[in-house]
């Protein structure tokens, strides 16, 4: 018997910056991410992404992969700079007919194409204005997305406009870990703002283009108390408003929760109107048909003093108890189980997507030419039953996106990092698939859990994956 429902879509996910390579092919602009990465010291290891994969020319290899591991959706990004390479504007046929080849070609094969159109890399152009502090690029982002969705919306049935607005606020316009490199509070919040109300806009703008269900991905991450002191249990709470609930309850209805609404006007020492204008919040609501969720783990909670570097009154600590991929993430499947009930609880009818889960775990390839990356193996098979568990308990989960398809440029941390269910030699451009993705491709085969045999030779798990094994 089937552990997920029929019609449950299995896929793995990428975005376009950190796959595609080819900066200077078919007319594409310059965006955010190149202008960032040429700050020295920016990017660990000191490398960028324009080559990165080598997607943007390998593409079919990629799709081929997807083919071969029984997979049955693919999310990937459109690059905003090579359909507008100002931004605004001019519309960059060739960049539009790329993805277009490959929406097709997905499609060809039964494969579900699942489209984010912001996955981080607006157009250099952009910040002449401020970026997403500036509430005029809501406009252009509409624009962008119209444009996508007038090509493309006949047969994308899954739209994400925005991955990750919390990522985007925090490390980009609030700590300037990530591009643009701002480092400003106020910034910060108009950024998450001006990213919800694009997801608005833009909404309203495709839906004269496609039938497709539109959302927006959300990081999400159960925020626990570190005690059941009451100050650490308001910690968690706060946390929560900030990193759930400020996007969620705008996104899903609801309006912006005034708790965190208070937090934020307290560190920024004013009142949000000049920012949150009367009107906003029913322009960002009302407008997602699902909810993509993005899930790597929780954060346990403290109370602590509010300083220069902390302007809310909490502080993240280490859970002492969980196990640790390799870059130290806290692993906690059944914190996605409580996660995926509290949304159906909370927000009762929204489809739940999850677009991205995944780890962090350095294996390469072995004597035998393969990577048994059983650590992997584990992980995806504990969070695929924490998925299974939600759904035997009643949340609408309607598919599960694998990050990443392919081990691929991690934005700040470089090369390094690699979550990839398929390796990639980044001196050749090869792939080579790992055990697993032959375990997932072996999963969505069956349609249910199956275990993992270490004594199977590996060449009779998956037998179409001759080609890339
Ligand atoms: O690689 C990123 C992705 O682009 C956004 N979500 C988190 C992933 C892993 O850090």
């Amino acid at each position: 018997m089937s552990d997920f429902s029929d019609g449950f879509l299995w896929g793995a996910a990428t975005s376009a910056y950190q796959t595609e390579g080819s900066f200077d092919v078919d007319g594409r602009g310059r965006s955010v991410w190149e202008d960032f990465a040429d700050r020295p010291g920016a990017i660990e290891g000191g490398g960028d992404a324009s080559v990165a994969c080598d997607s943007y020319r390998r593409w079919p290899e990629d799709i081929a992969l997807l083919e071969q591991l029984n997979l049955g959706a693919y999310r990937f990004s459109l690059a905003w700079s090579r359909i507008m390479p100002e931004g605004t504007g001019a519309v960059e046929q060739r960049g539009l007919d790329h993805y277009e080849r490959i929406v097709d070609a997905l499609l060809e094969r039964g494969i579900t194409p699942v489209v984010t159109l912001n996955h981080w890399d607006m157009p250099s152009a952009l910040m002449a204005c401020g970026g997403w502090a500036a509430r005029r690029t809501v406009d252009a982002f509409a624009e962008y997305a119209d444009t996508a969705a007038e090509r493309l919306g006949d047969r994308v049935p899954w739209w994400i406009t925005q991955n990750e607005p919390w990522i985007i606020q925090l490390l980009g316009y609030q700590l300037g870990l990530h591009a643009p490199g701002v480092r400003d509070l106020g910034a910060a919040l108009a950024a998450g703002h001006h990213l919800l109300l694009a997801h608005g806009a833009a909404t309203d703008a495709m839906r004269t283009h496609t039938t497709g269900r539109i959302g927006a991905a959300l990081n999400l991450l159960p925020c626990i108390p570190a005690s059941s002191d009451p100050a650490d249990v308001e910690a968690a709470r706060g946390s929560d408003g900030y990193v759930n609930r400020w996007f969620l309850e705008p996104l899903l209805g609801r309006g912006y929760p005034p708790d965190m609404r208070a937090h934020w006007e307290r560190a920024l020492g004013r009142n949000l109107d000049e920012v949150i204008r009367d009107g906003d919040e029913s322009r960002i609501a009302g407008r997602s048909d699902f909810l993509a969720v993005n899930y790597y783990t929780h954060r346990v909670m403290q109370a602590a003093p509010i300083g220069p570097d902390r302007p809310f009154p909490w502080q993240v600590v280490a859970d002492p108890s969980a196990a640790r991929t390799d870059e130290g993430t806290e692993i906690v499947p059944e914190s996605l189980t409580e996660l995926l009930l509290r949304l159906h609880h909370d927000y009762p009818g929204v489809p739940l997507m999850i677009t991205e889960n995944g780890a962090i775990y350095g294996d390469s390839p072995t004597h035998d030419g393969r990577v048994h990356d059983v650590r992997r193996i584990r992980y995806l098979r504990m969070h695929l039953q924490a998925v299974r568990d939600a759904l035997a308990q009643g949340a609408p989960v309607v598919g599960y996106m694998h990050w990443s398809l392919l081990d691929n440029f991690e934005w700040a941390l470089g090369y390094r990092p690699r979550f990839g269910l398929v390796y990639v030699d980044y001196r050749t451009g090869d792939r080579i698939v790992k055990d697993s993705a032959r375990y997932y491709a072996e999963i969505v085969r069956a349609g249910h859990l199956v275990e993992w045999d270490h004594k199977r030779p590996i060449g009779q798990v998956v037998d179409s994956l001759g080609a890339f094994g």
